[in-house]
Parts: C-alpha cells; structure tokens; sequence
C-alpha cells in the first residue's frame, strides 16, 4: 500500500507546468505541496467530475499536460469518463486513481465491490493508450518519470493506505466558491502562457 504523503510529493516534483485537477483526500495532500497553485483546480462538491473537468481542460490546450488526481469512488460515479477520455484521445491526458477502497472523506464507507476492481484493466478496455497499477512505492518512483512524460490518455491506479476522515465533508457556502475562484486563477495563468507556435 502507498501512503498519500508518499505518492503525492513524488507527483507533484515532476509536474511541470501542467494543470492538476484534484478531488477528496489527495486534494488536501496535494494543496500542501503544490508548486503551482494557480494552475490547480479543486473539486470537493461535485464528487466525480474530476476527469470530466480534465478532459475539458485538456481538450481546450492540447499543448499543455493535463493531471487528474482522482478518488475510486469518484471515478465510480462517472465511470462513463473513461470511454469519453479514450473516445477522446487526449495526449496530454495523465488520470490518477487512489484506490484506497472506500469514501474516506465521509468516514470510510466500502466503496462497491472493495479492493476487488481491477481500475487499471477497466481503462484499457474504455480504450486508453496505457494504464498501469501500483502497490508499492519504490516501483512507482521508478516509473513515474517515464509514465509522466509520456503520451496519453493513460491511467495509474494507485493501491493507497485509507485514512478516513474523522471531520464531516466541507460543504459550505465558502467551499462552494473555492472551485470557480481556481478556474478563474488557472484560466488567467494559461491565458499569460499561450501556447507556443
Ligand atoms: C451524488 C453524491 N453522493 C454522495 C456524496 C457524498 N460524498 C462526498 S465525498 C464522498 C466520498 C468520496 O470517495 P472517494 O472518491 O473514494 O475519495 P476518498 O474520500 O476515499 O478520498 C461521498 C460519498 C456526494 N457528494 N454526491
């Protein structure tokens, strides 16, 4: 099993400048670590969409690499995600999963069919380019330069340790606007960063 605050440091070190799409418990790793948050967006009210939001951003600037640190149970809501990604094809699309088996931010529920599902199979036969699982960190050290650099859509599936919130979801009128203000924030950087021709 892979520690969130393992996978997500080694993660964010070689992400470049690409825009990262987070959601639930890896969300608050991530703002903790980010070296670009202006380029970050992060979903806690729209359990799901992490990929779909993705996919959007990566279609509108192709020239620009595309993450997606999503949740198991979020992708299990909008599994249709990943025929629409593959139907897609975004090269720039690179889509995390941490399955870490349940709804760890509503207090650790089993999610269906727990530690049962095999993410990495699911998204080659939606028709992604590549997809990979790991368990254990040192093999994903390895690969992840390679993984992170090459051409998408391509899936890894993250066995990760649970750490179930003890805090209820963070719902409020205040976590509500957080979402637009980064959309605003990462459409003005890539606005200031155009594409090169
Ligand atoms: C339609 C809908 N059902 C239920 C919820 C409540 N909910 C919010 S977050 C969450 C769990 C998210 O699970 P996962 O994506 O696996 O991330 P983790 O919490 O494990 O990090 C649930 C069930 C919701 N927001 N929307």
């Amino acid at each position: 099993m892979i520690k969130y605050e393992e996978s997500i440091p080694l993660i964010s070190e070689l992400r470049g400048n690409a825009v990262a799409v987070y959601t639930m418990t890896q969300g608050g790793a991530w703002a903790n670590v980010s070296s670009r948050p202006d380029l970050d967006v992060g979903i806690s009210n729209g359990m799901s969409k992490a990929s779909s939001l993705g996919l959007g951003i990566a279609l509108g600037r192709p020239d620009r690499r595309v993450i997606v640190l999503d949740g198991d149970g979020s992708l299990l809501m909008n599994l249709g995600s990943l025929v629409t990604v593959a139907g897609q094809a975004p090269k720039n699309f690179l889509h995390f999963v941490f399955d870490n088996g349940m709804y760890a931010v509503t207090g650790g529920q089993p999610v269906p069919n727990m530690n049962r599902i095999d993410y990495r199979g699911m998204a080659l036969a939606a028709g992604y380019r590549s997809a990979y699982e790991f368990e254990d960190l040192e093999d994903l050290a390895m690969e992840l330069p390679r993984i992170m650099a090459e051409e998408g859509p391509a899936l890894v599936n993250l066995k990760t340790a649970p750490e179930p919130a003890e805090q209820g979801v963070d719902q409020t009128w205040e976590s509500n606007a957080r979402m637009p203000r980064q959309m605003r924030n990462v459409m003005a950087a890539l606005q200031s960063e155009p594409p090169q021709r």
